[in-house]
């Protein structure tokens, strides 16, 4: 199966693109948390920067003053020995008092980003509601009466805010660009506020161990200008008329195998009455997907086929049984699946 190509992110240092312009292209780091492009991502980046100068600046005070005695004090050929330091009252209060004092520019800082990050979005942000299953991500616009999956669309410039909980054990919501890692908790609901002002795509990830199929619980978020989100969220209302109208003419044999076949048992398809299973994904719009099996797979005819021939062959452990179909029923459910938009 034809499959995106991924980094994890990888914990550059900033230095490191000074010293190699080669590696500025940031290109290749699609899940790099260095490269921020939210207030709270931007003010976990700026923690950690200023840490790292906090910490480069101890490493060369301490080092110098290392290689410094070392040399200075080396051992030579009938030189006396060095004279031992007791009891020097400012040096001792000087070493005590400076790592407090760098500790407090460390701490206040850090516990300032906590509180920034930890915050609600104001009463205006948009809320969305993030369940974790095992392995994929169910998202729910309780305000547009829109439910999606695994892809995450967000107005840029408008305040955000994700209330995040599992359907069955823990998992983490982490898209290094934008923010997280955030628990989510079967029971109880943890939340997420965070605004971007960059438009763009920002792939994230499952960060808590979860199961076989952990590494394989993607996501992707689409941050979009106002007109492109509005257009979305029109599309994927189930007032703008069946999605099935019109397109291959296998479409209404498609329908009838969903139905026959069992998928209503764990899908919803808002067009289509019988289907109001939630155990997987809503279809309803599944065919306006760039991805399926948590942005596994590119959502293609080829993709979608083999996935409902045996979903567990092609993502391990993976909870939509095999239907083992022969081709012509999977090419119908194929051509009733991609035209649902
Ligand atoms: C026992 C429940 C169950 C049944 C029955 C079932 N599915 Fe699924 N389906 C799931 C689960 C769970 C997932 C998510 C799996 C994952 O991504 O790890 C899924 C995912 C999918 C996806 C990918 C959606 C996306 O956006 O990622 C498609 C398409 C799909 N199922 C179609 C079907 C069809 C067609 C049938 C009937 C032949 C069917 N399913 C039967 C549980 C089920
Ligand atoms: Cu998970």
């Amino acid at each position: 199966m034809s499959e995106p190509v991924y980094f994890a992110a990888v914990p550059r240092l900033k230095w490191s693109l000074w010293l190699l312009p080669a590696l500025a292209c940031r290109g290749p780091f699609p899940q790099s948390t260095l490269d921020p492009r939210s207030d709270f991502s931007a003010a976990i980046d700026g923690l950690f920067t200023n840490i790292f100068w906090w910490a480069l600046f101890v490493f060369v005070v301490v080092e110098s003053l290392l290689v410094y005695a070392i040399i200075r004090y080396r051992a030579r050929p009938g030189a006396p020995e060095p004279k031992p330091l007791h009891g020097h009252t400012a040096l001792e209060i000087g070493w005590t008092l400076a790592p407090a004092l760098i500790l407090v520019f460390i701490a206040v800082p850090t516990i300032r980003t906590i509180f920034a990050t930890a915050g609600h979005a104001p009463p205006s942000a948009l809320r969305v509601e993030v369940i974790g299953h095992q392995w994929w991500w169910e998202f729910r616009y309780p305000s547009l009466g829109i439910t999606t999956a695994n892809e995450l669309h967000l107005p840029v410039h408008t305040p955000i805010q994700l209330d995040l909980s599992s359907a069955d054990i823990i998992h983490s919501f982490w898209v290094p660009r934008l923010g997280g890692k955030r628990d989510l908790t079967p029971g109880h609901v943890t939340r997420i506020a965070f605004r971007s002002d960059s438009a763009g795509e920002y792939l994230g990830q499952c960060a808590e161990f979860c199961g076989v199929s952990h590494a394989n619980m993607r996501l992707r978020v689409f941050v979009q200008p106002e007109a492109e989100f509005q257009a979305w969220v029109a599309g994927q209302q189930p007032a703008s008329g069946p999605a099935a109208a019109g397109g291959d003419a296998r479409v209404p044999e498609g329908r009838q195998e969903f139905v026959r076949n069992g998928c209503i048992a764990c899908h919803t398809i808002a067009e289509l009455p019988q289907a109001r299973g939630v155990l997987g994904p809503n279809l309803s719009r599944v065919g306006s997907r760039t991805t399926i099996a948590g942005g596994l797979f590119a959502n293609t005819a080829d993709n979608l086929r083999r996935w409902i021939h045996n979903a567990p062959a092609v993502k391990p452990g993976a909870l939509m049984p095999p239907s083992l179909l022969p081709d012509s029923e999977l090419d119908a459910l194929v051509a009733y699946l991609q035209s649902l938009k």
